[in-house]
């Protein structure tokens, strides 16, 4: 046995040997696994961090005119905020965390094409998270998340800290991108065609694409708005016969398919977990994977609509404004498939199952919101108001970060072997959700009434609502405390998961929890498509426990 395994292992050469010295195997490892973990811990740092300046602000806000932040010291709580939770916290987690744990295992691989390039790519992200916090040293970036010029010109050297740190996850964001659909269009297990591969690793694909080729542009920008800030050269200053807009045309290149690269993969983690727990196959399998082509393909031809407003001229507009709409078609597509899923399945509600649900009504709150505000007429009112911090919170928070706690709830037990407890996701579940409506939802309203986004103080009219928004913000933030206490209690003492707890048919599922060095000992042969529940398993001579068994 262990002969075959060893020669399997040199079929596969470029799988790097078990590391010898601690350093090798977790720090500078370069297993797909342990890297993730990796991604996980320092990701979830960072969030703690960025959700600590939410409620600093927060509790700016809680009365009209408070003196508890200094105006320069909020522009830079949201800036940082807003940075690191795009660059540091979803970004990271989606690819490197969910993406690295999870892919190469459905795909039947030993691990991803390159893995030095892949501990490579993690090792460039928590420098740029030192220098992003770091940058409050030196007064940190104050233009927000999106550092327009000439203002993000003005500023003290933290701005150009932040140009580096957003630089350095650019380029760890472009190899990752490269080297995961390396990985994809590769190292697919025998008879896994394009149309057997799980739905994750479709997101997967178009995620990669979109890393790989969108934030290039980001890299340029960054590089131009460094370069002009050390040495002078106008590349966005008016002042200077540079173009302001031209920084928002490459930045909002990148930004819009970056909102996809922030979505895709928490749309691929809904994808697994429905049929699991609907015990069904997936409504509109096809319909599912290509819609997420062709998101990822029209994302390049929108970004203009976060410019309405920055004097583009009205021919310039309409199309952009179609073509914004036309993206709901395929992501409608998603939302109907996902609710033709759960229509006349045998559901099991558990703890994923709870925050899939929730993210199918947040996220398509807030892609409804989208929708208005890609209309030019309405948008022309809604833009810089707490309409647009109110619309982007539901897509973000309710779609990607509540679908990184369903996959986490969902793969935890295959990344650490143990069960978290399910009444204590289901508490955490409901106290994120209602304090996540109750902080979110009125922003809407004080949006459409007219209090502008990025400020610190505000006309007391909008003071009642302010206060309960602070206090849902705290509640909601207090919610992540019960999720920290079943990991820890998880870690210590939680059951044992077993290699199958949910009964689900894709290949993670079919090796040990956690998964041994090499992944799988023979490479698996794929017969047929990964959620024909009812049928016999469509791997060759693997045999795995397909029974739920419900977790008390
Ligand atoms: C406890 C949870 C959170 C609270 C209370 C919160 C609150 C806020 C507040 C008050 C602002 C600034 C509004 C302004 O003055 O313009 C803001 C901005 C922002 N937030 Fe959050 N937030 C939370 C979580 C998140 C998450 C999970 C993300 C995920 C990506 C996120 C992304 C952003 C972005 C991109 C901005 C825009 C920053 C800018 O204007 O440049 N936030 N948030
Ligand atoms: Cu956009």
């Amino acid at each position: 046995m262990q002969a075959a395994v060893g020669t399997a292992h040199v079929t596969h050469g470029h799988i790097h040997p078990p590391p010898d010295t601690f350093i090798k195997k977790y720090i500078f490892s370069q297993d797909h696994k342990v890297i993730a973990v990796q991604y996980f811990i320092t990701s979830g740092l960072f969030f703690v961090l960025a959700g600590l300046l939410a409620e600093m602000m927060r509790a700016q806000l809680a009365s009209a005119n408070n003196t508890l932040l200094s105006p320069t010291t909020y522009n830079e709580a949201y800036s940082v905020h807003g940075s690191a939770m795009v660059w540091l916290v979803i970004i990271p987690i989606l690819t490197g965390a969910f993406g690295n744990l999870i892919m190469p295992l459905q795909i039947g691989a030993r691990d991803v094409a390159f893995p030095w390039l892949n501990m490579f790519s993690f090792w460039l992200f928590p420098p740029a998270g030192i220098l992003l916090f770091g940058s409050f040293i030196w007064g940190a970036p104050e233009a927000g998340w999106t550092e327009y010029p000439p203002i993000s010109l003005e500023q003290s050297f933290g701005t150009s800290m932040w140009c580096m740190a957003i630089f350095l996850i650019g380029v760890s964001s472009t190899i990752t991108g490269l080297n995961f659909l390396v990985t994809i269009i590769k190292m697919r297990a025998p008879g896994m065609t394009w149309t057997r591969m799980p739905l994750f690793v479709w997101a997967t694909a178009v995620t990669a694409f979109l890393s790989f080729i969108a934030t290039a542009n980001l890299s340029a920008a960054l590089l131009g708005l460094l370069i002009e800030r050390t040495f002078g050269v106008p590349f966005y200053d008016p002042a200077k016969g540079g173009s302001p807009v031209l920084w928002q045309h490459i930045f909002w290149f990148y930004s819009h398919p970056a909102v996809y690269i922030m979505i895709l993969p928490a749309f691929g983690i809904v994808s697994e977990i429905l049929p699991t727990f609907c015990r069904r196959p997936i409504f509109g399998y096809k319909a599912i994977a290509y819609s997420s082509v062709a998101i990822g393909l029209l994302s390049f031809a929108v970004w203009a609509h976060h410019m309405f407003t920055s004097g583009l001229a009205p021919w310039v507009q309409l199309p952009f404004m179609i073509l914004t709409m036309i993206v709901g078609i395929p992501t409608g597509v998603k939302i109907f498939s996902w609710v033709a899923t759960l229509w006349g399945g045998n559901i099991r509600l558990t703890t994923p199952m709870y925050f899939v649900l929730g993210f199918l009504s947040t996220f398509t709150f807030g892609g409804i919101t989208g929708i208005m505000l890609a209309s030019v007429p309405a948008d022309v009112h809604e833009h810089a108001t707490y309409f647009v911090v109110a619309h982007l919170h539901y897509v973000l928070f309710g779609g990607s970060v509540f679908g990184i706690f369903a996959g986490l709830y969902y793969w935890w037990p295959k990344m650490t072997g143990r069960m978290l407890d399910e009444t204590l996701g289901k508490i955490h579940f409901w106290l994120m959700f209602v304090s996540f409506n109750a902080t979110f939802l009125p922003m809407h309203w004080i949006g459409l009434e007219g209090m502008p986004r990025r400020v610190s103080t505000y006309d007391p009219q909008y003071q009642d609502t302010n206060l309960f928004i602070s206090i849902s913000a705290f509640v909601l933030g207090a919610s992540m405390l019960v999720f920290a206490y079943n990991a820890i209690k998880s870690t210590i003492s939680g059951r044992e998961a077993g290699q199958n707890p949910w009964g689900a048919r894709t290949l993670e599922w079919m090796i040990p929890s956690p998964p041994p060095y090499y992944n799988f000992d023979d490479i698996p042969v794929v017969l047929s498509g990964p959620y024909d529940y009812g049928k016999p398993l469509p791997y060759r001579e693997i045999k795995a426990d397909l029974s739920y068994k419900p977790i008390v």
